[in-house]
């Protein structure tokens, strides 16, 4: 007895001068201890990663590579249960301050007001902004749930209102400490009595109305969903989900994701403004038509509405991201893109525009105007374009008609626009996106491609062309063309 409370004692003992539990990591990647520290951290503020002694007795490693195992299904990476480069890098990204388990939600699961009609009053300021522009911004998050639920949201300047919300920094008075600029942004309590409800900011972020540091409204109105029962959502899309990326200045609409959460929890109100609430795209929907694809330093990128599929050349599921959250300054939807891997550019298309990007960064001067290509100036936009490797060719889609661009003189090639239709028969006359994969054949897209083997296993992609085609006779390339269109 007496020398087992001495081992434990001795054991505590050794704990305090051994700050970081071992972290599984994956293999290729160096980490410093700084890096495994702050893993560390984020696994115990966010995924319920305990270090009590009896935990790291029985069980250390396995402990910690359950946790980085849930949070890597959380955010749709791959499952390893080691921390590999994608996932500190998501780690490092910032965030909301609520953990992304349920369970550890410092509370049970589906807390809601009982009552419809709620107070907020707002206990002091950030120096960032001014006193009215926090006021607006407060105002306009608790329209964003107002607008789709019969609640009502009543400032109040005095005495205790369900909702308290104020800002602050590091340890601010409940035991959940900020943690100076980035990281932790915010964060809010279920609904209930006392610090229920209530909405804590980080004064150390620089607040803003517009893309500067931080949206104050976006977080805002993200907190005040805590503030009403809702936990954090793995849509990527969802205003809800733990990480912040700035969305635009003007016409923020309720994602459909969070709609259905809160309407779960208060039922739907009688005077949606704006009933079009966007959905988060899903690979296997029969009806997914595609904006663009295009590779980016050997990872494939499908472009769908405010969002992209990743796909690693080694990973199984393609990993669901905003346009946004790579590219802020992009356009929320993009037309057509494509890869030169000379240059190491992507291009980007939306409209009349064209931006270059070295991966994160646009190119110096862009973005430019299509007609600079070569296009004619009446050309209102590009649908689909693809980089051919072995000719150094670049073709562009637009109505029924194809161009044929030569990227190293930088001039559209003589003799085009040609017609889709009789270059690539039976594709029709519009394509959708298009990628040139390694097996040397173009996959085009027109309408619903339900049938793609690379998103879906029970699909399968509709490969339309040798590549090789381009610079052989037409006769060649009809062959070619007739092969694989028979495989439909
Ligand atoms: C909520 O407040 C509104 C006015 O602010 C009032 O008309 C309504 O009766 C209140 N509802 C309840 C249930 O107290
Ligand atoms: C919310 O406020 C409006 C206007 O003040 C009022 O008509 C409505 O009854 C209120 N809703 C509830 C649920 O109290
Ligand atoms: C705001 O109020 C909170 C809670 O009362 C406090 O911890 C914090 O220091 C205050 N911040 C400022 C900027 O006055
Ligand atoms: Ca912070
Ligand atoms: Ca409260
Ligand atoms: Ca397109
Ligand atoms: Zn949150
Ligand atoms: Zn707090």
């Amino acid at each position: 007895m007496q020398s087992g409370l001495a081992a434990v004692f001795f054991f505590l003992l050794g704990l305090s001068f051994c700050l970081t539990i071992p972290i599984p990591l994956e293999d290729s990647h160096e980490f410093t201890e700084k890096d495994l520290q702050f893993a560390e951290r984020y696994l115990r503020t966010h995924y319920d990663l305990q270090t009590n002694p009896a935990g790291i007795m029985r069980k250390s490693g396995n402990t910690v590579a359950a946790k980085l195992r849930e949070m890597q299904a959380f955010f749709g990476l791959e499952v390893t249960g080691k921390l590999d480069e994608e996932t500190y890098e998501l780690m490092q990204k910032p965030r909301c301050g609520v953990p992304d388990v349920g369970e550890y939600n410092f509370f049970p699961r589906k807390l809601k007001w009982s009552k419809m009609n709620l107070t907020y009053r707002i206990m002091n300021y950030t120096s960032d902004l001014r006193r009215n522009e926090v006021e607006r911004a407060f105002r306009k998050a608790f329209k964003v749930w107002s607008d789709v639920t019969p609640l009502n949201f009543t400032r109040i300047r005095s005495g205790t209102a369900d909702i308290m919300i104020s800002f602050g920094t590091k340890e601010h008075g409940d035991f959940y400490p900020f943690d100076g600029p980035s990281g932790l942004l915010a964060h809010a309590f279920p609904p209930g009595p006392d610090y229920g409800g209530d909405a804590h900011f980080d004064d150390d972020e620089v607040w803003s109305d517009d893309s500067k540091g931080y949206n104050l409204f976006l977080v805002a109105a993200h907190e005040f969903g805590h503030s009403l029962g809702l936990e954090h959502s793995r849509d990527p899309g969802a205003l809800m989900f733990p990480i912040y990326t700035y969305t635009g200045k003007t016409g923020f609409v309720l994602p459909d994701d969070d709609v259905q959460g809160i309407q779960e929890l208060y039922g739907a109100g009688d005077k949606d403004p704006n009933p079009k609430h966007p959905k988060t795209p899903e690979k296997c929907d029969v009806e997914l038509s595609l904006d663009a694809i295009t590779e980016l330093r050997g990872e494939m990128l499908v472009f769908k509405d405010r969002f992209f599929w990743r796909l690693h050349p080694q990973m199984v599921e393609a990993e669901l991201v905003l346009l946004k959250s790579f590219w802020p300054e992009l356009p929320n939807k993009i037309d057509a893109a494509y890869e030169n891997p000379i240059k190491d550019l992507v291009f980007m298309f939306k409209g009349k525009k064209v931006w270059a990007l070295n991966g994160y960064d646009i190119v110096e001067d862009f973005p430019k105007k299509i007609y600079e290509m070569g296009f004619p100036k009446e050309m209102k936009r590009i649908d689909a374009a693809v980089h051919i490797k072995d000719t150094g060719k670049t073709l562009f889609f637009t109505g029924n008609k194809y161009w044929s661009y030569d990227e190293e003189a930088e001039v559209m090639d003589e003799g085009y626009p040609r017609l889709i239709e009789e270059e690539f028969a039976g594709i029709g006359d519009k394509v959708d996106a298009v990628y040139e994969r390694n097996d040397l054949l173009l996959h085009m897209f027109r309408g619903f491609c339900t049938k793609w083997g690379v998103f879906c296993t029970n699909c399968e992609s509709v490969p339309v062309l040798g590549f090789g085609a381009f610079a052989a006779s037409d006769e060649k390339l009809s062959q070619v063309k007739s092969q694989y269109f028979s495989l439909r």
